[in-house]
């Protein structure tokens, strides 16, 4: 009986060592200490032992009932310490969020952001990152853009310092990597951008771009209208008509905006297309011949096409907003209907 009483002293040590939370604690306790506990079932049985086994079990019984107890002793200042030294009754985390916990959600530009990207990237545009903070030379001069273009009033950006800006569009990414392999290239580029804009329903001085390009022999404003159309049609649906409308901008020529046919009238006209049936979503165009001089491309041999996606612009068509601003006032009324 004395080896039986050990074993049982040795398993109890196991299991309060292993015991969570007060509730399999106080099963322990009653379970080894209880008046009908395993110990007090041997004190029992020591009164049908021989009368000189009896000391020695009694006291087997009285040794392990000490050491019993002091492992529950410490498995339950264990306990209570991981709950911050208060019993279950007393302790509660005010800090805890309440059930059902809260999940977070993506932005809806981010949303379309990566949609965005998804798309170019199936069609084998490889990602570019660059700085935000750039050169003035990566974002006008190399883009064909001198000091005294009137296009620099279009998109005034805010200065650092002299030849430091904040980029005003992500095609000195571009013109980075263009300087660093030879053709073929097929890239994306997206990320922030900047303009001194002041705030209204369809500006901001901080939006984000996705531009692409692609360099190669041969490449013509076929190849930029195929891929293009098909952007289109994975982004908006199958059914949207398209146009591309002759337009200027300094670094491709000849240059167009992108027009769909408006998603609210179906191209009769009405309040969101302003009577015309259209909605312009983008801007591209040839590669201008002086954008591949300057980062040593031989025009002879090379032609690209490059293209300028508004995300936030996108994103509004996408859901039918009217006023870019709601994307970054954070009020969560509007951001959770995404
Ligand atoms: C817009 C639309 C555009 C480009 C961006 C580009 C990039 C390189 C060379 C030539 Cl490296 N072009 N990007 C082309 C056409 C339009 O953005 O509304 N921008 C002001």
């Amino acid at each position: 009986m004395i080896e039986e009483i050990k074993r049982i002293q040795e398993k109890s040590q196991d299991e309060f060592a292993s015991a969570v939370g007060h509730k399999e604690l106080e099963q322990l306790r009653t379970k080894y200490l209880g008046k009908r506990g395993i110990l007090a079932s041997f004190l029992k049985r020591i009164g049908t032992l021989d009368s000189e086994l009896r000391p020695a079990a009694g006291k087997a019984v009285n040794d392990a009932k000490r050491a019993v107890v002091s492992f529950f002793e410490e498995a339950k200042s264990r306990i209570e310490s991981s709950a911050g030294g208060k019993s279950p009754a007393t302790f509660f985390d005010y800090t805890l969020p309440p059930y059902p916990f809260p999940k977070g959600f993506l932005h809806p530009c981010t949303l379309v952001m990566d949609e965005i990207l998804d798309i170019f990237m199936e069609m084998g545009f490889e990602v570019e990152l660059g700085p935000e903070v750039e050169l003035e030379y990566y974002n006008f001069e190399a883009l064909n853009t001198p000091k005294d273009h009137p296009a620099r009033d279009l998109q005034d950006t805010f200065y650092i310092s002299g030849e430091v800006l904040l980029r005003t569009q992500t095609s000195p990414v571009q013109v980075r990597v263009m300087e660093t392999i030879d053709p073929p290239v097929q890239m994306i580029s997206p990320g922030v951008t900047y303009r001194r804009d002041a705030a209204d329903m369809t500006h901001l001085p901080m939006f984000s771009q996705v531009e692409g390009l692609m360099v190669d022999r041969g490449i013509t404003f076929g190849h930029l209208k195929g891929f293009l159309t098909e952007f289109v049609r994975q982004m908006f649906g199958e059914g949207r008509r398209t146009r591309f409308r002759p337009h200027y901008f300094p670094f491709t020529e000849p240059s167009a905006e992108m027009d769909i046919s408006c998603g609210v009238c179906g191209g009769k006209g009405c309040r969101a297309c302003k009577g015309t049936g259209w909605l312009e979503i983008l801007g591209c165009g040839m590669v201008h011949p002086h954008v591949l001089d300057f980062v040593h491309y031989d025009t002879e041999k090379f032609t690209g096409f490059a293209f300028g996606i508004g995300v936030e612009r996108i994103a509004m068509l996408r859901y039918n907003i009217d006023d870019i601003r709601l994307f970054f006032e954070n009020d969560l009324r509007f951001l959770k209907q995404f």
